[in-house]
């Protein structure tokens, strides 16, 4: 069942730049590929000892220059890697010369003017991957601890990268395939020949890995939090104290606050980690009828952003007059986790707000602090955010939905068990499909597409 569908693949030398443009005091070009180390060799003529002479995990200084123009363009340091000892598995040269957009340009120009093409999205990764350097899981992990926004992000994303979560996977593949091993080796005795207790031992081995695939399964409630980030957005009425928190929040003077109603109109967006998980905090236009058109514009985004929202902290200024209308907007709150924020404590108040069943209050002042950190830990608890760090949460939508399909097929696979002998084929059909949705996840089966889909997200040069 281990069906390892390694497609043939393009082993062409390509080239990127693998660090960012601009200024920088290095830029590392790489070159991977059948004829990568030849190709090495024209773009240092002048080198005593060219990259195809020498040995792998060497490198040496050169002046490297454009192999059509003969133009000296650097002098830089040149790294050789030889196959399968680099990271894609294929020979590798790496040119370290000055960094700067047009000095990094030119002498990716001078890689590509020597014959290589240049790289796609990841195809580097892509490759490592096809190479068996990588598994999926791995090289998705690649992408997410470059992309990481907090720490705790990147310590996730590179406990993947180490092979955490593909081991984890590759556990349950192989104790799955082993319980329909066995399911399908009993399918060739009689029924009056079956061992007795079998149906339940295997029953009860099905039940165990249902629940540890379901346990796995719930942690990308918060792990994809950790590598999407979830979007909060503070609204309310105009002067309800939006901008203020939203400042309080990052510690800083983001936004303008005034006294004047209508003084935000845009949306203001903000990053800020929360138990190191990645928010994008949104300060809005405050809701209201108004006739400004700009104003209506801002209104309208905010609505729109709010429908989006993964929390929405509803702020009302319990200052002023709390009559009707306020309590009538409040039950209309529509996101799927909302905080409402009663905003200005330092004054007296000006009613008691009736709030929806359910729904959390924190009482706020910018003025003296108050609330604050009782709003963070009730928007982290609403988020489902813990304040320490997790195992090895799944944080990739793909990952979750094989799990799932997992989860299902093992269900099916254990009521099939249960109903009697004569449905142990159904239960061994269940078990493949519940292994090859975690073949999947590795990688150990996939498509051209999911590649595509999958390295599509990468940057050139990775
Ligand atoms: N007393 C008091 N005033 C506040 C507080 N928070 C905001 N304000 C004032 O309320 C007015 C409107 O604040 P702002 O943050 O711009 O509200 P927004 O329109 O909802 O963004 C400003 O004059 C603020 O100084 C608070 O906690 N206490
Ligand atoms: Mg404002």
């Amino acid at each position: 069942m281990s069906i390892e569908m390694r497609l043939v693949s393009d082993s062409s030398p390509i080239a990127a730049l693998a660090t960012a443009p601009g200024p920088a005091g290095v830029c590392v070009v790489r070159v991977s590929g059948e004829g990568a180390l030849a190709l090495g060799d024209r773009l240092v003529p002048s080198a005593l000892s060219k990259p195809s002479q020498r040995e792998g995990g060497t490198f040496f200084h050169a002046t490297v220059t454009h192999p059509l123009t003969g133009e000296r363009l650097d002098d830089a340091v040149v790294l050789v890697y030889r196959a399968p000892h680099s990271y894609t598995g294929e020979d590798t040269v790496e040119i370290q010369g000055h960094g700067g957009g047009v000095p990094s340009r030119r002498l990716l120009e001078a890689a590509l003017a020597a014959g290589a093409r240049l790289a796609e999205p990841g195809e580097f990764t892509k490759r490592a991957f096809l190479n068996g350097r990588l598994d999926l899981t791995q090289a998705e992990a690649v992408c997410d601890f470059i992309q990481s926004k907090t720490d705790r992000a990147a310590h996730v994303a590179r406990a993947q990268l180490d092979g955490a979560l593909g081991r984890r996977i590759v556990n349950l593949y192989e104790r799955v395939t082993a319980l329909c091993a066995e399911v399908e080796h009993l399918l060739d005795f009689d029924e009056g020949e079956l061992p007795g207790t079998f149906l339940e031992r295997t029953g009860a081995g099905v039940a165990v890995l249902v629940g540890e695939l379901e346990r796995l399964a719930a942690t990308w409630n918060e792990g994809h939090l950790l590598r999407d980030g979830a979007l909060v957005v503070i609204s309310g009425r105009p002067n309800a104290g939006k901008s203020s928190l939203l400042n309080a929040l990052l510690g800083r003077d983001r936004a303008i606050v005034h006294a004047l109603p209508g003084t935000t109109r845009d949306v203001i967006e903000e990053g800020y980690a929360l138990n190191g998980v990645p928010l994008r905090l949104a300060d809005t236009a405050g809701l209201r009828e108004t006739g400004d058109a700009i104003e209506q514009e801002g209104i309208a985004r905010a609505r729109e952003l709010i429908r989006q929202a993964d929390l929405n902290v509803h702020l009302v200024d319990q200052s002023a007059l709390l009559d009707e209308a306020v309590e009538g907007e409040v039950a209309a709150l529509t996101a799927p986790r909302v905080i409402v924020g009663l905003t200005k404590c330092d004054l007296p108040a000006g009613g008691e707000l009736a709030l929806p069943e359910g729904v959390k209050r924190v009482r706020l002042s910018m003025k003296t602090g108050e609330g604050l950190e009782a709003l963070k830990a009730a928007m982290a608890q609403t988020l489902g955010l813990e304040a320490e760090p997790h195992g090895q949460p799944v944080v990739s939508l793909r990952h979750v939905s094989e799990l799932r399909q997992a989860v299902a097929q093992g269900q099916a696979a254990g009521a099939a068990l249960e109903a009697g002998p004569e449905q142990m084929v159904i239960a061994a059909g269940h078990l493949r499909e519940a292994a090859e949705a975690l073949g999947r996840i590795v990688g150990r089966v996939y498509s051209d597409d999911l590649l595509d889909c999958i390295f599509g997200r990468f940057c050139v040069g990775k």
